[in-house]
C-alpha cells in the first residue's frame, strides 16, 4: 500500500523514545509508552512516525551509538514490543520511519570489538585505523593522524594502545566511524536494512549520511584541515562532508535495498549545499527522497559556532528558505524547525513569554507548514514546548554539552560564561520529558525522570492543549488538515514577498487552476503594517487559518497585523 511519492503529501512526527512516555516507572521512555500515546499522534493528523534509535546501545549518545542493529535495547522493550508498535501504527493508517545510524557504530558493537582485537583482525578494515603522525609517539598530544576536531570536542582520533593505532570517531570516542570504502561493510548495512523492511518499516532517516565517504588518498592518507579558532584542532569537514564517493554509496544502497520498495528515504546531511542536495534528491539519480539541510538552523550561529548564539535576522531566514524552496523546485524539501538536536523554536525564534508563547508557536508553525516540502514535527512542538532554562551543569545530560563544558574549562574559560553559552542551544532543551499533564512528572513517568521536567508543564501540557480549541495543538492539527485537503499546499510554486521586511514573512503559493494561496505572518512582538502590491484579491479572500479570530480586515492592499498574528488566505 505504498504508492511511489506518497510522502509528498505527508506530515512526519518525530518521537524521541527516551523522553516520550515511560510505561514502567524506571524514568526512561519506552516502546509501550509510545503505544499508549499513539492516539495523541494519530489525532494530530500526521502520516508518519519517525522513531529515534531504539536499538541495543550503551547510550553514550542516547542510542546514536548502536551495539546491535537488529535488536531493541532492553531499556525500551523487546523486538516483540516493536512489532506491536509497528502494527499499532499501521492500524491507525500511519507509517513508521526508523533511524539508520551507519556512519558509525558503538565501540561495543561486535564488529568493532573484533576490529580492535589486533592489526591482523579479519574486520580490522571495517573501521578507520591509522598509525600515529610520522615522527610522533602514539598517544602523545599532537600524534593524532590528522588535526580534526570532533563534533563532541577533542580530537576525532582515539589511541588504541593494545593494537598500536588510532581509530577515527567524528562523534564520541564510543562512536567509531565505519569504513565505507570496504564493500563488506556496505553489504552488512544493506542486509540489515532489508531485514528491517521485511519486518514492516516504511522508511529510514539516515543519520549523518553525508559523512560516510572520507577523502582518502591513494595510500590511505587523510589531510589536515584549516585551524579552528579557539581550539588546538582543525576543521576536517572538507575531507568528510559530501565526500568523493557519497553519491555512489547512496545510489548503491538504493539499488541494493529499496529500489522497488517505495519507502521514505530522508538523509540527514549537516553542511549540505543546495548543489549537493539537488544531486541527492534528483529522482533520476536514485539516491534518496529528501535531505535535512542545516543552513537555516545555522543562521544565528556567531563566529564561535553554535555555542555563540546571535539574534536572528528575519530577512536572512526568509532569503535562505526561499533559496531552498526555489532551488529544489524540481525536487523536494524537508521542512523543520525542531528535532532532538535543536533548541525549542518558540524560545529561539518566537517569543516564549506568557503573552506571546501560543501566538508565536502557531505563527512559526504556519510559515513552515505552508511551504512546499514535507514538514517534520518534533514531539512537544505541537504544544509549544519551550527551552528548559537549566542553570547548573549538573542538570545537563547530553554528551555534546558536557564535553564542550569540560573542554572550555580546560582552556581556562569562565564556567559562568560557558554555561550561558550552553543554555540557549543545548540539545537537552529538546530532550526534557514530553509534557502530558500538570502532575509532578508531567505524566511522563511515575518514577524519577532521567532528565528534569520543564517546570512550565503545569501550563504547557497535552491534556490542557487538547481541551483548548485555541491551543497550538489544534492549530497544528488544522495545518496538517490543510495539507491533506488542498493540493496547492502540497504542489504549489513558492514566491517570497517583501524579502527585506524586518518583521513580516509573506509568500504566495500558486498552482494552475487554483486561486492564490497567501501566507502573511508577523514574526515579531510589535504590530506590523504591510502593503502587498497586487494581492488585494487574496487579502480579501477566504481565511483558511488564522491566529487571531478578531483580526483587522485588509484595506485593499494594506494589512495591519497584531504581534505574532498570521493568516493563510485563498483568493
Ligand atoms: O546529528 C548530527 C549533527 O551534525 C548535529 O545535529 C549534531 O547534533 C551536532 O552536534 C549539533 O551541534 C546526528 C544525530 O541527530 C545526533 O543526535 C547524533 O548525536 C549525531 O548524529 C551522531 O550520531
Amino acid at each position: 500500500d505504498r504508492e511511489p511519492g506518497w510522502w509528498r503529501s505527508a506530515v512526519v512526527y518525530q518521537v524521541y523514545p527516551r523522553s516520550f512516555a515511560d510505561s514502567d516507572g524506571d524514568g526512561v521512555g519506552d516502546l509501550q509508552g509510545i503505544i499508549d500515546h499513539l492516539d495523541h499522534i494519530a489525532e494530530l493528523g500526521v502520516d508518519v512516525v519517525w522513531l529515534s534509535p531504539i536499538y541495543r546501545s550503551p547510550q553514550d549518545d542516547n542510542g546514536y551509538d548502536i551495539s546491535d542493529y537488529q535488536d531493541v535495547d532492553p531499556m525500551f522493550g523487546t523486538l516483540e514490543d516493536l512489532d506491536r508498535l509497528i502494527a499499532a501504527i499501521h492500524e491507525r493508517g500511519m507509517k513508521l520511519v526508523m533511524d539508520l545510524v551507519v556512519n558509525h557504530s558503538s565501540d561495543e558493537h561486535p564488529w568493532f570489538q573484533e576490529s580492535r582485537s589486533g592489526r591482523d583482525a579479519a574486520k580490522r578494515d571495517w573501521y578507520v585505523w591509522r598509525p600515529p603522525r610520522p615522527g610522533h609517539t602514539g598517544g602523545e598530544p599532537g600524534a593524532e593522524p590528522t588535526n580534526w576536531h570532533s563534533f563532541f570536542s577533542g580530537s576525532t582520533w582515539e589511541w588504541d594502545e593494545a593494537s598500536g593505532e588510532y581509530y577515527l570517531h567524528l562523534f564520541s570516542r564510543k562512536q567509531p566511524d565505519l569504513n565505507w570504502e570496504n564493500p563488506q561493510v556496505r553489504e552488512a548495512v544493506y542486509a540489515m536494512m532489508r531485514w528491517w523492511l521485511d519486518r514492516g518499516v516504511d522508511g529510514f532517516r539516515m543519520d549523518v549520511i553525508n559523512l560516510i565517504s572520507k577523502a582518502v588518498g591513494p595510500d590511505g592518507e587523510l589531510p589536515d584541515g584549516p585551524a579552528k579558532p579557539g581550539t588546538r584542532y582543525g576543521d576536517g569537514s572538507p575531507f568528510y562532508m559530501n565526500g568523493p564517493r557519497n553519491h555512489e554509496f547512496l545510489h548503491e544502497m538504493h539499488r541494493e535495498v529499496y529500489a522497488d520498495a517505495a519507502i521514505l528515504a530522508v538523509a540527514e546531511t549537516p553542511g549540505v549545499t543546495l548543489e549537493h542536495a539537488r544531486l541527492f534528491t534528483d529522482p533520476a539519480r536514485r539516491e534518496v527522497d529528501m535531505v535535512f539541510q542545516f543552513e537555516h538552523v545555522g543562521l544565528d550561529h556567531g563566529p564561535g559556532g553554535k555555542w555563540d548564539l546571535q539574534p536572528l535576522s528575519l530577512p536572512d531566514l526568509k532569503l535562505n528558505l526561499a533559496a531552498w524552496q526555489e532551488g529544489l523546485a524540481a525536487g523536494w524539501n524537508s521542512l523543520y524547525w525542531n528535532n532532538h538536536d535543536q533548541p525549542r523554536v518558540v524560545s529561539r525564534w518566537g517569543d516564549d513569554s506568557p503573552e506571546y508563547r501560543v501566538a508565536s508557536a502557531k505563527t512559526l508553525g504556519t510559515v513552515l507548514h505552508m511551504m512546499r516540502g514535507t514538514p517534520y514535527v518534533y514531539q512537544g512542538e505541537e504544544l509549544g514546548m519551550t527551552n528548559v532554562g537549566f542553570t547548573s551543569i549538573e542538570d545537563y545530560r547530553d554528551i555534546e554539552s558536557l564535553n564542550h563544558y569540560r573542554e572550555q574549562l580546560e582552556h581556562g574559560a569562565d564556567p559562568a560564561d560557558v554555561l550561558a553559552g550552553i543554555a540557549p542551544v543545548s540539545r537537552d532543551n529538546a530532550r526534557t520529558p514530553m509534557q502530558w499533564d500538570d502532575s509532578p512528572a508531567a505524566g511522563f513517568t511515575t518514577g524519577t525522570p532521567w532528565i528534569a521536567v520543564n517546570p512550565n508543564h503545569t501550563e504547557v501540557n497535552a491534556a490542557a492543549a487538547r481541551r483548548d480549541p485555541g491551543s497550538v495543538y489544534h492549530h497544528y492539527r488544522r495545518l496538517h488538515e490543510l495539507r491533506h485537503t488542498h493540493d496547492i499546499v502540497v504542489e504549489g510554486s513558492f514566491r517570497l514577498l517583501l524579502p527585506e521586511h524586518e518583521q513580516v514573512f509573506a509568500y504566495t503559493r500558486t498552482l494552475a487552476g487554483s486561486p492564490t494561496l497567501l501566507v502573511v505572518a508577523n514574526m515579531s512582538s510589535e504590530p506590523a503594517t504591510v502593503t502587498l502590491a497586487g494581492l488585494a484579491g487574496p487579502l480579501a479572500g477566504e481565511v483558511l487559518l488564522t491566529t487571531h479570530d478578531d483580526g483587522a480586515p485588509a484595506a485593499g492592499e494594506e494589512l495591519t497585523l497584531a504581534p505574532w498574528e498570521s493568516r493563510v488566505l485563498l483568493g
